[in-house]
């Protein structure tokens, strides 16, 4: 007997053609969710699609991981964000939009940790890359060697700000007032909302984007990000 597909994966192929046309934009519309004349009802915000397959960054992050993390942590917070949007004056705004209405904001707490979940997580699958780690080169390394001294300073600095996050929470590359710097926040606090900083590059440090492969090691985990998948490529298209 055929396997029932699941609520997921008919999701998944539902949206997946959308999202990936839309790069790094990180502002797309649910696929088939297109406004009709006169439609009352604004289109939900989509799930990107990963930019790779779920073994891709295996094994360094394994596909059960990605599979959770993707699949059901990331996804929780898009369904969450569309719930909480639905019949407000947010509904059919981006992301972006919907992160920066809501920071700050005690009465738009539950909205802002979803979304901004939505966003950092969004951004995070495009700061690795199967054919990550190594070095940086160009100006983002010319800029690197003058912000920080050298990259072994540098991957130090961030090495050492995802280690350290009390908790639950993310690693930063940032570009802040026209100076790179390290960053982390907690819980789904993201740079993206403070005016002068420009998010480049970041890594999950919740538990669940480690602890399937790593347990508590989380030293290793992020040690084996920045060797091995961080995708120097991206933050360099950020930094412009
Ligand atoms: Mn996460």
């Amino acid at each position: 007997m055929a396997e029932k597909p699941t609520l997921y994966s008919v999701t998944r192929r539902g949206f997946i053609g959308g999202a990936v046309a839309a790069g790094v934009a990180l502002t797309t519309r649910a696929q088939g969710a297109a406004e009709a004349p006169g439609a009352a009802v604004a289109p939900a915000i989509a799930l990107p699609a990963l930019p790779y397959d779920e073994n891709a960054l295996a094994p360094t992050i394994s596909a059960e991981t990605l599979s959770l993390h993707y699949g059901k942590h990331h996804k929780a917070y898009l369904d969450n964000t569309n719930k909480l949007i639905a019949g407000t004056d947010l509904a059919g705004t981006s992301i972006e939009e919907i992160v920066r209405a809501s920071a700050g904001k005690p009465e738009k707490k539950a909205l802002f940790n979803n979304a901004a979940q939505v966003w950092n997580h969004t951004f995070y699958w495009q700061s690795l890359s199967p054919k990550g780690g190594g070095t940086p080169t160009g100006a983002l390394l010319d800029r690197i060697k003058a912000d920080f001294g050298d990259f072994a300073a540098f991957k130090d600095a961030l090495a050492k700000a995802a280690v350290t996050q009390f908790g639950s929470g993310w690693a930063w590359l940032v570009l802040a007032n026209g100076k790179l710097a390290v960053e982390q926040t907690p819980n789904a606090e993201t740079p993206l909302t403070t005016p002068g900083k420009k998010p480049l590059l970041t890594i999950d440090v919740w538990e669940h984007a480690y602890y399937v492969d790593y347990r508590n090691r989380r030293p290793d985990y992020v040690n084996a990000v920045l060797d091995r998948l961080v995708n120097w490529e991206f933050a360099a298209k950020n930094l412009g």
